[in-house]
């Protein structure tokens, strides 16, 4: 019997279960579709390959060719001393911390190299080489300036004294890109944290000097012999994560919102079942916003329309997937299709003309899926190209970025006539408000005299608002398909924290209807259901894309700003979450978190697992050096919990923790609340 069943199974490989792979209907039912036509699709390549355990944990070392060294934990734990070693000796905790910072410099340079494509646009719109880029929020660019060293005078009436916005922006252009690699000095915008963050830092030593160095000394220092102490190689990843989020991930977010117009609230929907039958479908997925943003500009021009008419279409429609689908969503309100597991789905559905990618998050099995339909699979950036002959490469670029939009557009409306008989779109999608910052944050939860952030800090320290919760990150087909993100966000907003989202957090929430101000009153505990209803807001307001996260370092600088919550981050009732992380890009981001003071939760597993004495000096230790650290829970509502623990021992420390009549309180009164 069991070698039949060898031979059975060996014949067919095992399919995932819709249902046990997502809690999304649209995506279930894409799945068994997938099934009928023999597609296989990345939840089934879940349940067929298993991943490596130790490799998991963090203790793999292939640094060197002596390699690679594992260095699995025995049975039953380690009992006395760890005397597991690698060839050249390197212990689990050298190991791990090697391991672990790799991933930060991964993620930091993901985020960092959008943020250095950006400027490099940016500068280019500043020297007015392009026509397709401009400056467009030039509020923004006055506000952004002097965080770069760069000098205006803004008179009452808002107008610019002395110095014109084409200046401005030049000079803004040059000190961003200098970021990257200046000589010395330190990260300028290391000066945005709260002081006593940044006194903290300058403490540490952890100040970055410039993006790209945190990152080469990382790998300098993770080459076979270099650093060899756990502590000292976590300390660059701290430098090197703290330039990402406070760097080049903050510049991207910036300098986005001035070339593309800061984003503020609007109504868009979330789930396969935007795409249209009957309109072109183009899908652009990956994250930088300078392509999409050209995509837009065109698919919108009547003589495109009229085009995609002439072939039998009755317009286009635009989605997106991963992080582009927030960009294009947070200043547009563009559509998402989807998260990050859904990106095969998108074109099994037979229905995508075009999908058009960028950079990160892309799977390479798209050019064997898109081979199975009329699908026409688009690279676009020349450091993301595929090895399969089926794809076709556009290279973008800022000179000529309209003409290469209309030729990708222009692309995916001939590929219309070609669809075959197999369509199915998911009739599944839901309504969402989205394109929350900190000014729009501001403007809800401000006071209507006071531009700042006081309406949202009295309701949290008269309790209506137990505290805030940044929930984050990516899907993982290591389990089920949203249900840890929807799960944690909903036990926190029942439990009166509010939710700041981004990335495929932020697209999940959408898609399972909780970016509605009506979800206040079914899912929130009554303080902040009140709140909600009041100013018209979601009880989970979406920030946009993972670069984003740095609007949820400035929103937390905010709160800390406008008094009577503490002096820094970590004074805060505030708490991080990635549910369902997968990138190294989520490892960054947690550390930079966890750096700027904030107590973050991770689902799944943690890549330091299999090192116990570096996996507690991240989960212990490093809370008394930057009041922030790392903690592990899978289960879901395990998971909310310790989160809303650590926001009422934050409210507890601050004296908030007993209920309170609501007061209106100046000033005066919150200094009052910090002494
Ligand atoms: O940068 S959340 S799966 S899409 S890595 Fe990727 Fe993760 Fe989604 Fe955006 Ni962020």
């Amino acid at each position: 019997m069991a070698v039949e069943k060898k031979t059975k199974d060996a014949k067919a490989p095992k399919l995932a279960d819709p249902i046990a792979a997502s809690i999304d209907i649209a995506t279930q039912e894409m799945i068994a579709h997938s099934h009928k036509l023999g597609i296989d699709t990345v939840f089934d390549r879940a349940v067929q390959m298993k991943p490596c355990n130790i490799g998991m944990q963090g203790i793999c070392c292939k640094n060197c060719a002596m390699g690679p060294c594992r260095l699995p934990l025995p049975k039953g734990g380690i009992e006395g001393e760890d005397t597991r070693k690698g060839l050249c000796g390197a212990t689990a905790n050298t190991i791990a911390a090697r391991n672990f910072i790799r991933m930060i410099a991964g993620g930091a340079a993901a985020h960092s190299d959008h943020g250095r494509c950006v400027a490099e646009v940016f500068m280019s719109a500043a020297r007015k080489e392009t026509d397709a880029y401009r400056i467009k929020d030039t509020k923004k660019l006055l506000s952004v300036a002097p965080h770069l060293g760069v000098a205006v005078t803004v008179e009452e009436d808002g107008e610019v004294k002395d110095r014109n916005i084409d200046e401005i922006a030049l000079e803004v252009a040059e000190k961003a890109l200098n970021e990257w690699g200046k000589a010395e000095g330190e990260l300028l915008y290391a000066k945005r944290a709260p002081a006593a963050l940044y006194e903290k830092w300058k403490k540490q030593g952890v100040i970055p000097r410039n993006i790209d160095r945190e990152i080469v000394e990382i790998m300098h220092r993770t080459h076979m012999g270099v650093d060899q102490d756990y502590k000292n190689l976590i300390k660059q990843g701290t430098r090197a994560s703290i330039a990402d989020g406070w760097g080049g991930s903050m510049l991207a977010t910036d300098l986005q919102d001035i070339l593309f117009g800061t984003p503020y609230p609007l109504q868009s929907e979330a789930n396969l079942g935007v795409m249209k039958e009957d309109h072109v479908n183009i899908i652009v997925h990956g994250h930088e916003p300078v392509l999409s943003e050209m995509i837009i500009a065109v698919s919108q021009k009547p003589e495109i329309v009229e085009y995609a008419k002439t072939k039998g279409a009755k317009g286009i429609q635009l989605s997106g997937i991963c992080c582009t689908a927030n960009e294009m969503l947070q200043r547009h309100g563009v559509p998402a299709a989807g998260t990050f597991l859904q990106q095969e789905l998108a074109i099994i559905t037979g229905a995508c003309d075009a999908m058009v990618v960028d950079i990160q998050c892309i799977f390479q099995n798209l050019a064997n899926v898109a081979k199975c339909f009329h699908t026409k699979l688009i690279t676009t950036h020349p450091i993301a190209k595929m090895e399969q002959d089926n794809v076709i490469h556009i290279e973008f670029d800022e000179h000529h970025a309209l003409e290469d939009a209309e030729k990708i557009i222009r692309m995916g409306i001939d590929n219309f006539q070609n669809r075959g008989s197999e369509v199915m779109i998911p009739q599944h999608k839901a309504t969402q408000i989205a394109g929350f910052g900190v000014e729009s944050v501001e403007y809800h939860l401000g006071g209507t005299f006071r531009g700042t952030f006081y309406t949202l800090n009295d309701n949290i320290i008269n309790g209506k608002i137990r505290g805030i919760a940044g929930v984050v990150g990516c899907n993982n087909a290591r389990s089920k398909h949203n249900e840890a993100h929807i799960e944690v966000v909903k036990e926190l907003i029942k439990n009166d924290v509010i939710v700041l989202t981004t990335g495929c957090n932020g697209i999940a929430c959408a898609m399972h209807g909780l970016l509605t101000p009506e979800a206040a009153a079914v899912y929130c505990g009554p303080g902040l259901a009140e709140v909600c209803e009041t100013v018209g807001i979601p009880p989970v307001l979406h920030l946009g894309s993972c670069v984003d996260n740095s609007r949820i370092l400035l929103a937390a600088t905010e709160v800390v700003k406008a008094g009577g919550l503490g002096k820094d981050i970590s004074d805060l009732p505030v708490a991080g979450s990635a549910p369902e992380w997968m990138s190294e890009k989520a490892i960054s981001i947690g550390h930079y978190f966890v750096s700027s003071g904030v107590y973050t939760v991770f689902g799944l597993h943690m890549p330091t697992s299999g090192a116990p004495v570096f996996h507690d000096y991240l989960s212990k230790e490093l809370e008394k050096l930057y009041g922030g650290k790392w903690d592990l829970e899978p289960d879901p509502i395990k998971h909310a919990r310790l989160m809303i623990a650590h926001i009422d021992k934050k409210r507890r420390e601050l004296g908030i923790d007993r209920g309170k009549e609501r007061v209106l309180m100046d000033m005066a009164d919150r200094q009052a609340l910090e002494a």
